[in-house]
């Protein structure tokens, strides 16, 4: 082997290394052996905007690294509502195996909120995270097409009215699958018409056609 050839393969194998550390995409497992966390930056949740009093839908998340981008746990971050009102909980949480410490946010009465995300770890920066509220709507109109619900996701305050409307030239139903319980009654089946559901039981709940694979959709009912 000549000596180039033995360079480009020494350089080849740190490339291997830096792959197996995660890189860009994170890890945090094999053989990527974490040192000192370096790096702190948002992983998830940041600007959503939902309604006064409510717990946002994706939780606030941060991810720690070290400086070969190797996912660092154990990273205590302590979480707090900066402006705005509302809550986080919890308000402390540690960085788990994939880097990654989260938090659940309530927006309160005014917007925009902002949150603080403060890691105990002095030299990694704070992150401020930020999120806008409206008033919950007390109906939602959904259309029924083919094959799907549009919107697919809808939200009404609790005692709000959902209401579908059929415009497709197939037969399709609304079938309630998952969300608190007793479920809403169920939609007919039909080409044309309208349906609607009253519900009053805060959560999240998801409904199907049962004629078509795929064709899903979820009503939120908030505070
Ligand atoms: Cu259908």
């Amino acid at each position: 082997m000549t000596p180039v050839s033995s360079i480009r393969l020494a350089g080849l194998g740190v490339l291997l290394v830096a792959a197996a550390c995660g890189g860009s995409s994170g890890g945090g497992t094999g053989p990527c052996t974490p040192g000192a966390a370096t790096q702190l930056a948002k992983s998830g949740g940041d600007g959503q905007a939902w309604y006064f009093n409510n717990p946002l839908p994706a939780a606030l998340s941060v991810k720690a690294l070290d400086a070969n981008n190797c996912a660092v746990p154990g990273v205590v971050v302590n979480w707090t509502v900066a402006s705005g009102g509302g809550g986080v909980s919890p308000a402390q949480s540690t960085t788990n195996a994939s880097g990654v410490a989260s938090t659940t946010d309530s927006i309160g009465g005014s917007t925009p909120q902002s949150v603080s995300a403060t890691p105990a770890i002095t030299t990694l920066p704070t992150l401020t995270f930020s999120a806008t509220a409206a008033a919950p709507p007390t109906s939602a109109a959904v259309d029924v097409k083919d094959n799907f619900f549009s919107p697919q996701n809808a939200a009404i305050k609790t005692g709000g009215t959902v209401t579908w409307t059929w415009g497709g030239a197939a037969a399709h139903n609304v079938t309630y699958t998952g969300g608190p319980t007793p479920h809403p009654a169920d939609g007919p089946n039909q080409i044309t018409g309208m349906f609607s559901s009253t519900i009053t039981a805060v959560g999240t709940y998801d409904y199907h056609c049962t004629n078509h694979a795929g064709m899903s959709g979820t009503i939120t009912v908030l505070r």
